[in-house]
């Protein structure tokens, strides 16, 4: 009975949904602390694909509920469209509840996104244009909406009215675009209040009450490490904190009950979106690896750029969230490769190191040392002993446990919940 963390290691889209869902079976309680619907997070249940952008990965598990934390930037329609979707399928959503602290993206911020990528131009951070960032900057200067707001519609009105104003100003006089109705805003916003208000609950006491009862509860990160608003390649970074530090402060626990902190780890790397990216493979063996792990976004459906595993950037991130586990996904993906170049260092202006630096200009002149490694050529997916894996392949697994010094306690060799081989 503990807490459980799940972060992405890289830069998002290891298949920390489809782990979600794995160890959603013995969960109580899964929670998104935070980030938004720039989230798209895959589960593949005998062969049936659902992709989750703002409802927690746990939410097939009907005996788990499923919380949308206060860290968690929520569009209302995106969420309520999601959850419709759900229900046509014949899925119960009744058990997922969201914090009244969790913040609301508008319409006028995924306008603003939008508007703001377009104006960055060759600068653009490459964002998935769902309002992210703009929301989380209306909440940091105090302007924002949250969901308890809606309780009170009158109060909710009031507080759109003063923001609004402010938000239309800079639309019309800096962007030269039509400013956002009011009026009609109000009326979509009725609706939506109908719907929100039965699922809005105090999460704080919610899940700490249960971590109090000793019940199991999983805290799902979205985007990584690499995209952390603080830590990751500013400013090609995603406006939140993907990490373990996150969780304490986007679902308003303690750290001292984060019992175990899964860093999922795809067995190479991809990257959506600008920024740097020191194993990028612009050859046709990225396109190699892009077809054979289908890497296209699972929010916008952007080819994601692929490159060999980095493991400075695992190591960080083993650093920084203080990962007791890794769980190495789509090692599948590499069996038609004879050489894997995992990269071990940096090299920049001669010196080596496994450092990341702060300043992009540095990092940008980091050249990959490599280890290499030899490849396999069996199909591993249905392999579910450790022992049965090839012996190239475990080596490769056994390099990874030694750069970050983390134990991998599931190695994922497929996307159904069913492709894994348990370790620990
Ligand atoms: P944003 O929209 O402001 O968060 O974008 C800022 C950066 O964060 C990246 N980002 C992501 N990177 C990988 N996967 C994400 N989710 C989707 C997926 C992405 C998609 O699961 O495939 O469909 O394109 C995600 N969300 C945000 C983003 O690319 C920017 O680099
Ligand atoms: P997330 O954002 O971290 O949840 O990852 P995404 O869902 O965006 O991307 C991961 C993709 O890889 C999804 O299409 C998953 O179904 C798929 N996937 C997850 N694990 C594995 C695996 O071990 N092998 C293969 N081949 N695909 C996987
Ligand atoms: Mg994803």
């Amino acid at each position: 009975m503990a807490g459980y963390v799940v972060v992405g290691s890289q830069w998002g889209d290891e298949g920390k949904g489809k782990i979600v869902d794995v160890l959603g079976d013995k969960m109580d309680m899964v929670v998104r602390f935070q980030g938004g619907n720039n989230a798209g997070h895959t589960v593949v249940v005998e062969g049936e694909k659902t992709v989750l952008h703002l409802l927690p990965s746990g939410v097939l598990h009907q005996d788990a509920l499923c919380v949308i934390g206060p860290g968690v930037v929520v569009d209302p329609f995106v969420l309520l469209k999601e959850i419709d979707e759900l229900e046509s399928r014949g899925v119960n959503t009744e058990h997922v509840k969201i914090s009244g602290r969790a913040h609301l993206i508008m319409p006028y911020h995924v306008k603003l996104d939008e508007l703001q990528e377009t104006r960055l131009a060759g600068n653009k951070i490459g964002t998935t244009k769902r309002g992210i960032g703009p929301c989380y900057a209306d909440k940091y200067t105090r302007i924002g909406l949250r969901a308890c707001d809606l309780v009170d519609f009158d109060n909710f009105k009031s507080k759109l009215a003063t923001t609004l104003s402010i938000k239309n100003e800079q639309i019309v006089k800096l962007y030269e675009e039509e400013p956002f109705d009011y009026d009609a805003l109000v009326e979509q916003f009725k609706e939506i209040r109908e719907r929100l208000l039965p699922r809005i609950i105090d999460a704080v006491t919610t899940v700490n009450d249960a971590l109090d009862q000793n019940q199991n509860v999983l805290f799902e990160g979205a985007q990584a490490n690499m995209l952390d608003i603080n830590y990751g390649t500013y400013p090609y970074v995603t406006s939140s904190s993907p990490t373990a530090a996150g969780v304490c402060e986007g679902a308003g626990v303690s750290p001292f009950k984060l019992d175990h902190v899964i860093g999922v780890v795809k067995a190479y790397s991809t990257r959506v979106g600008e920024g740097p990216f020191v194993t990028e493979l612009l050859d046709e063996v990225g396109e190699e690896l892009r077809q054979a792990g289908n890497e296209y976004g699972a929010t916008t459906g952007r080819p994601r750029r692929c490159g060999w595993l980095d493991l400075c950037v695992v190591k960080q991130a083993a650093r920084i969230n203080g990962l007791t586990d890794l769980v190495v996904t789509k090692i599948d993906v590499l069996s038609q490769f004879k050489t894997l170049p995992v990269c071990v260092g940096y090299e920049i202006d001669g010196q080596v190191t496994t450092s990341i630096p702060a300043s992009l200009e540095e990092y940008a002149k980091a050249k990959p040392v490599y280890r290499m490694m030899e490849g396999w050529e069996e199909d591993i997916t249905g392999i579910r002993q450790f022992e049965e894996l090839p012996e190239n392949c475990r080596k490769y697994l056994a390099l990874i446990e030694e750069i970050t010094g983390t134990r991998i306690s599931l190695v994922s060799v497929g996307p159904d919940r069913e492709n894994n081989i348990v370790i620990h």
